[in-house]
């Protein structure tokens, strides 16, 4: 049976959360089934019977677990004689700094460049509790938030050094192929690609390439979602 997995979603079918894109390709990675069910933000706090306050959640049968990086250890323990998602013990401990990396350096740099075009594709319910929530929290207007994001592009470029000088190394971030690391650095990538036609990174980064690259694994799963290429 398909594991289940409560996935964001916008208009037209627009898969855009970062978490859930890890998951996502967390359930590709071990080759199981996923049925990836759209869900709208004023959705989440009834499924699963309620009680959930983020996505991405699973259902794995009896089994309901939320938040990425747990779905990610339950993934890798529950199914240990498929591939692995983090190559051993120390490669797991490692992937707890690289997604500090990401939610401290990258999605912050991402989301100031995106934040409205998220709004914008949104149903109108979603709108209204998106602007609502996300203003309160970062204390502004949506569009004043994005606004300057062209000015701000070297800067959020230059953060991702670390990111650029792993892949002179090898094809992906953990070498010769993806692992964890590589779905938590491709997520907020996805995440501006599919809601956001602006460009983050330039065509000959080695990150747009490493991108790519990732887009395509498991049969074009990013690529053939919905976004701005
Ligand atoms: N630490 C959680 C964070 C999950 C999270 O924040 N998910 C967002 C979507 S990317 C969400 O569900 N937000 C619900 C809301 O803002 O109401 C994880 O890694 O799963």
């Amino acid at each position: 049976m398909a594991i289940v997995l409560y996935d964001l979603v916008g208009v037209d079918d627009r898969r855009f959360s970062p978490n859930c894109w890890r998951t996502r390709l967390a359930l590709a990675h071990k080759g199981l089934d996923c049925d990836a069910r759209p869900t709208r933000f004023t959705e989440i706090g009834s499924i699963c019977g309620g009680g959930q306050k983020t996505i991405p959640v699973i259902e794995d049968g009896d089994s309901i677990v939320g938040d990425s990086w747990a779905i990610a250890n339950y993934l890798e323990d529950t199914y240990p004689d498929r591939p692995s998602l983090f190559g051993g013990d120390g490669g797991r401990a490692v992937s707890v700094f690289f997604q500090n990396w990401v939610n401290t350096i990258v999605n912050p740099g991402v989301i100031k460049s995106v934040i409205a075009d998220i709004h914008d594709h949104l149903t109108p319910e979603d709108q209204g509790y998106f602007r609502a929530t996300r203003e309160n929290f970062l204390g502004g207007r949506l569009e004043d938030i994005q606004s300057g994001r062209e000015e701000r592009l070297a800067a959020f470029r230059a953060t991702l050094t670390p990111l650029r000088q792993t892949l002179k190394a090898g094809p992906f971030v953990c070498g010769d192929g993806p692992l964890y690391a590589d779905y938590l650095a491709f997520a907020p990538f996805q995440w501006a690609r599919s809601i956001s036609p602006f460009k983050l990174l330039d065509d000959d980064d080695p990150i747009t390439g490493w991108f790519q690259r990732c887009l395509d694994l498991y049969d074009g799963l990013g690529r053939q979602s919905k976004g701005y290429d």
